[in-house]
């Protein structure tokens, strides 16, 4: 018997036949104890804490570590890859594009965060909503928006999702659930709860995720809308994506907490804290949130722990931190090299298949690029155009 099933008999023997989404035990396999959590059919090992326990009847669980992930099948591996390769990718080019003058405004790179977008989204379904933040590549990306209207908003051309008039920071997608970008640090918060009140009152089974940063969560609608969504058990999952720093400021240094899932106590909703570099720990603990949330469950927060690789923006001179500091966590927490190395050594996909994936990609992402490069600016007439719903004043009889 694996070490696997010996703990999952461990885990069915304690918990009953079914096992539920999370739970947590001690092993004693090695002379070490080790604390193991136990997440919809997957061992989480190496967890730091032990759990912590909300009134009621829920779990929440918090744990750090990386998943056992050969129960995945293949081609859910290959799509964990192409997304996170795509965004890596994108990511690249729109740093190189801005530094050659080619992208107006400000562009927020999500490189080294890759596996939260991609590991939260690939439980969505595609009427799901998201909410994103400045750095919204990676979840547009990952919730399936079109790299060529993506790539030339960010250009500012007429072909790009807002006409070329929002820029990185404004893509939306009402067609695939993408409610926005947003330039407010906080902004998505009210927007998801929303989202999730209207799936609630019209039973679709939607959910709604939140994607926000560390620093937006000392923001007021952090804690308005966290007590919302909880109060009106609302199928939203809050995703923080901790990646130590809000612009130039380390998060320990404006954050009284240790974890900020911790704050999921006060709201009593699950709390749980997730390797932000491990796809298939991010995975499995945003489809546990997802499926509660489905199931009338009421919402969730996942702080998914991660590090910014580039600078806040690129053109930051990154006077706050090190460059050794950058260089120590890329090199142990490339969400995608460490991926690489995962699923080769365990004879899950081959060096040829990644491959395989990354030439198409490159191939997507020149095509893209070349449409953003070949597409006209907007008219200077049209500046005024799109800012409000056509035809609004009429409806409302004035
Ligand atoms: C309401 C508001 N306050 C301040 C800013 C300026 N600002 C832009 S990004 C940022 C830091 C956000 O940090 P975090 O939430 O951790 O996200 P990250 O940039 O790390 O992804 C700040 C303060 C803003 N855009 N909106
Ligand atoms: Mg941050």
């Amino acid at each position: 018997m694996s070490k696997m099933h010996l703990l999952d008999a461990g885990i069915r023997k304690k918990w009953g036949s079914s096992s539920p989404h999370f739970c947590w035990f001690k092993s004693s396999f090695s002379e070490k104890t080790t604390w193991y959590n136990y997440c919809n059919n997957h061992v989480i090992k190496n967890c730091q804490f032990p759990p912590v326990k909300v009134p009621g009847e829920q779990k929440a669980m918090i744990f750090v570590g990386g998943v056992i992930s050969l129960d995945f099948p293949r081609e859910q591996l290959k799509a964990f890859y192409r997304t996170m390769y795509t965004i890596r990718s994108f990511e690249e080019r729109c740093n190189e594009l801005f530094l050659a003058g080619k992208i107006p405004g400000f562009v927020h790179l999500y490189i080294g965060e890759e596996a939260i977008a991609t590991g939260v989204c690939a439980t969505l379904r595609k009427d799901d909503f998201i909410t994103s933040t400045h750095r919204g590549h990676g979840h547009t990306i990952a919730k399936g928006a079109d790299l060529k209207k993506m790539a030339a908003e960010i250009f500012g051309k007429s072909t790009g999702y807002c006409r070329g008039k929002g820029g990185s920071m404004h893509i939306a997608d009402f067609s695939i659930g993408m409610l926005g970008a947003n330039g407010v640090v906080g902004g998505g918060y009210n927007l998801a709860v929303g989202a999730a009140l209207a799936a609630k009152m019209r039973k679709t089974g939607q959910v709604a995720v939140c994607f926000f940063g560390d620093g937006a969560s000392n923001r007021g609608t952090f804690h308005e809308a966290m007590n919302m969504a909880a109060a009106f058990k609302l199928p939203a999952i809050f995703v923080c994506e901790n990646n130590q720093y809000a612009s130039t400021t380390p998060y320990r240094t404006t954050t009284s907490v240790e974890n900020i899932a911790d704050r999921a106590v006060g709201y009593g909703v699950p709390g749980i804290v997730v390797d932000g570099n491990d796809v298939f720990a991010v995975y499995e603990a945003a489809k546990a949130a997802v499926e509660r949330a489905r199931a009338g469950g009421g919402p969730s927060l996942i702080e998914a722990k991660t590090y910014r690789i580039k600078g806040h923006f690129v053109g930051d001179p990154e006077l706050y931190r090190s460059r050794e500091e950058v260089r120590e966590r890329f090199e142990t927490d490339d969400p995608l090299k460490n991926f690489r190395k995962q699923v080769l050594a365990a004879n899950q996909l081959t060096k040829g298949e990644l491959e395989e994936i990354e030439e198409q990609v490159q191939e997507e992402l020149n095509a893209a690029i070349a449409f953003a490069e070949e597409s006209p600016f907007p008219e200077p007439e049209e500046l005024f155009q799109d800012l409000y719903v056509e035809g609004w004043g009429e409806a409302c009889g004035k």
